[in-house]
């Protein structure tokens, strides 16, 4: 996998022109997002943090997989700590409207915390999610930490969401899946592509 930063934009109207395929990377302030972006890229490319909130730009990075490129928008952590009801107040206007209007977004990442896996927020983030998904889009629920659980609350979690993907960022558990499930959503098999091209 190749990665190349491309840039960091500290607000939407500075975001990168629409040209390619994007993943868009979300997730509440400390889920381990920059962690996460750290593994995935196998190189030091977001700052992990103790303190929470620390990402407040939104970041392009050009990933070539397999001989295809897509973006990977790493997008501001949202709601630490307090339960919002309205992804609007606690994100801002322009970024809802963004992920609403970006038409090159595929694929949603949401990073969830294993510990935690049924916040309000993170619930409230997925409906926000689904009320305006299009046909040509889909969310990724990627459940972080998972270093933290025992084996047997990681086998009741992964039953509960039988579609999630789970990793540790720390272990470097479960990454691979996740490259290769966006390889999967993106392009499909390579015989579906070769005639859609
Ligand atoms: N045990 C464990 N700790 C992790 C994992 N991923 C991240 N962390 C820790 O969680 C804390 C937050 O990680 P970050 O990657 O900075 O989280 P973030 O979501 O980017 O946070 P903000 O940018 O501050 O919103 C750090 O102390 C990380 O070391 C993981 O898979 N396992
Ligand atoms: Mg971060």
């Amino acid at each position: 996998m190749k990665v190349k930063f491309i840039k960091s934009a500290p607000t939407i109207k500075e975001a990168i022109e629409p040209n390619f395929t994007e993943v868009a990377l979300l997730g509440r302030s400390n889920v381990g997002k920059s962690s996460f972006l750290n593994t995935f890229t196998n190189q030091k490319i977001a700052k992990v943090s103790s303190t929470p909130g620390k990402t407040k730009l939104i970041n392009f990075f050009e990933i070539e997989d397999k001989g295809k490129k897509y973006v990977l928008v790493d997008l501001p952590g949202f709601g630490y700590a307090k339960v919002s009801k309205s992804m609007l107040k606690d994100w801002g206007k322009n970024l809802d409207e963004f992920l609403k209007n970006r038409y090159n977004i595929k694929l949603f990442i949401h990073l969830r915390d294993a510990r935690h896996p049924d916040l309000d927020i993170d619930n409230n983030v997925d409906e926000y999610l689904k009320s305006f998904l299009r046909k040509d889009q889909q969310i990724l629920t990627v459940f972080t930490k998972i270093d933290k659980l025992k084996q047997s609350e990681l086998a009741k979690l992964k039953q509960k969401y039988p579609e999630a993907l789970f990793v540790s960022n720390l272990k470097k558990r479960g990454i691979n899946k996740v490259k290769e499930k966006i390889n999967e959503i993106l392009w499909g098999n390579y015989e579906n592509n070769q005639t859609n091209s």
